[in-house]
């Protein structure tokens, strides 16, 4: 029954103007009230909302492709009431963020790629009590309005954006107006809009705080271990939505509200609480209230849920998405009318709000991404084909945020990008150097570009090694890939610098991927590698 989540819509929204002579007329009638509360019986708690379905579609078109991380399932409905999952912490966390807060340096430049951010939706109004007063009538009906709803906290990816440092670290909704006198309802609370750059995945995550707490109780330990472990030994017990015995898959985390329990959260107005519940006409009035409210419980433990692997906003996004709904408002004491009830003097209070971080990703969508050891040559490499300008050195790590070019061919010809990313060495994976933080901007990239140095003594072997770092063959196996050589200029007539390139070449061919030796610096075979770029970029992975 739609009814029971509706019990306004007795009410005509448009509010008439108050005349001293006559009763107002929009506020609901006795005989309605009472057909409402008897509308109220124990089927309330099977109420369906409309509004959960869109919900859940509008999810579901932004769930995150690729499920990066592991869950354990504990235990499904309906031996709980939630689908119960395990996960490392390091899943509800960002080690780049808990990183940079050690060093106290949260941004490189002006450069932001991970945020945590506190959000909050607002309360609810409270109902008002309040009674007609007119020459005629000393005590008239009940005519208080119902509070208003909390303010929502919105998220949406826009074009124009290419950062996400100028976020706050913590957005808070506004609460909604308490309703007043002569059925005036209160006002909305005011929405939050969190604006994002496309290519942004937002994730519910723990408190930072707890988070550091965690860590910092496990370093104390004798074994001190690094922080890369703690986040990936550290279990989470997380509660997914999850209703009946068909909901074995965890698709969503359960937010939680501090709501007050089904049959409370009246206010009262001159007789006390202890009065009204000793009174059976109240009860018998709470116990048909008690289930909207249970019916109201439902609907927001259906409706306050988020994606579990996140919300992958790889598009501009055509309507904000909500993150966190604004608390319900309290009914005014109107709607408690009845042949037994003349003054209700008493009214619901508004619904809680909700609070929650979330983590805040921007993956850089490139069609290409450059990976090699630092010094390799990457940033000269875009720096020539490209519009971009990194920062070139002759030090390892010059580069340390990612940076996209775009490669303008001839007329007719498609454009593509490159995102050139900080250096990987040996050992990356387990958080060497600048760790692999950063292949998450080149994770959606069609294809990689492994650059090595032919100055370096065995160039295969660093190709090995950065494909045992990134995660072996079964990581790059829907990858288009490209081996460049790059400083051919060194030593070009000793046959040892060519040998080292065979080598490549044989391994890469292997493989089947295209391998070229160039220089970057004198700008030798760089058309060539442009046109191999190209069809890396655009060939359909196999
Ligand atoms: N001889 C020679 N030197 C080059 C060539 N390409 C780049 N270099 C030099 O190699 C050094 C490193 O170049 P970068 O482009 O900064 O290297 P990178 O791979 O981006 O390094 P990281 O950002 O640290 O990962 C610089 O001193 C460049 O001038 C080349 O083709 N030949
Ligand atoms: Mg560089």
């Amino acid at each position: 029954m739609l009814r029971t989540f509706q019990p306004v819509r007795f009410l005509p929204r448009t509010l008439v103007r108050y005349k001293s002579s006559a009763v107002p007329d929009n506020a609901p009638t006795l005989l309605e009230n009472e057909e409402w509360l008897g509308t109220l019986d124990d089927n309330a708690a099977m109420a369906h909302d409309a509004n959960i379905e869109s919900k859940n579609t509008i999810f579901d078109k932004h769930q995150t492709k690729n499920e990066r991380f592991p869950v354990e399932i504990k235990s499904t409905p309906p031996d709980t009431k939630y689908i119960k999952v395990q996960s490392s912490l390091g899943n509800f966390t960002s080690i780049n963020y808990l990183r940079q807060y050690n060093k106290h340096n949260h941004t490189q430049g002006n450069f932001v790629d991970v945020r945590i951010i506190q959000c909050k939706s607002g309360n609810g109004g409270n109902g008002c009590i309040s009674f007609l007063r007119d020459a005629n009538r000393r005590v008239g009906p009940p005519d208080g309005g119902d509070g208003g709803d909390g303010g929502s906290v919105y998220v949406q990816a826009v074009e124009g954006m290419n950062s996400l440092s100028k976020l706050k670290t913590r957005y808070v909704a506004g609460d909604g107006q308490a309703g007043g006198a002569r059925q005036l309802d209160g006002s909305r609370g005011k929405d939050i809009l969190i604006t994002v750059p496309k290519g942004t995945v937002v994730r519910w995550c723990l408190d930072p705080k707890v988070v550091r707490e965690m860590v910092e109780e496990d370093m104390g330990k004798s074994s001190q271990p690094a922080l890369k472990d703690i986040l990936s030994n550290r279990k989470l017990d997380v509660d997914c939505y999850g209703r009946s015995k068909e909901d074995t898959t965890p698709k969503y985390i359960q937010l939680f509200r501090e709501q007050y329990p089904a049959g409370e959260g009246w206010l009262f107005k001159d007789k006390t609480k202890e009065y009204h519940e000793d009174k059976d006409w109240f009860r018998k009035l709470n116990r048909n209230v008690a289930n909207y409210d249970r019916s109201l419980d439902i609907n927001e433990a259906s409706k306050d849920k988020v994606p579990l692997y996140g919300i992958d906003l790889d598009e501009i996004t055509e309507k904000p998405i909500c993150l966190l709904e604004g608390g319900r408002g309290g009914l005014g004491n109107m709607h408690f009318l009845t042949s037994v009830i003349r003054n209700p003097r008493f009214a619901k209070i508004g619904r809680n709000h909700l609070e929650s971080f979330f983590m805040f990703e921007l993956k850089s969508i490139a069609d290409l991404g450059l990976v090699g050891f630092p010094n390799a040559g990457k940033s000269t490499i875009l720096n020539k084909i490209s519009n971009a300008t990194p920062r070139i050195g002759s030090w390892e790590f010059t580069t340390l945020r990612p940076t996209i070019g775009t490669i303008m061919r001839g007329s007719g010809q498609e454009t593509f990008t490159v995102a050139d990313i900080p250096g990987i060495i040996e050992g990356a994976h387990l958080d060497r150097g600048m760790g692999l933080e950063f292949l998450k901007h080149i994770e959606r990239s069609k294809g990689w570009v492994f650059v090595l140095a032919l100055d370096d003594a065995d160039p295969l072997k660093q190709l090995q090694v950065l494909i045992k770092e990134v995660g072996g063959m079964e990581k790059i196996k829907n990858k288009n890939i490209l081996v460049v050589c790059n400083k051919a200029d060194i030593d070009p007539t000793n046959p040892e610098s060519m040998n080292k390139f065979l080598r490549v070449q044989e391994f890469a061919r292997e493989r089947g991927w295209d391998s070229i030796p160039i220089s970057a610096i004198n700008e030798e075979n760089i058309s060539v590698l442009i046109d191999k770029m190209a069809q890396c970029a655009k060939s359909i992975p196999k």
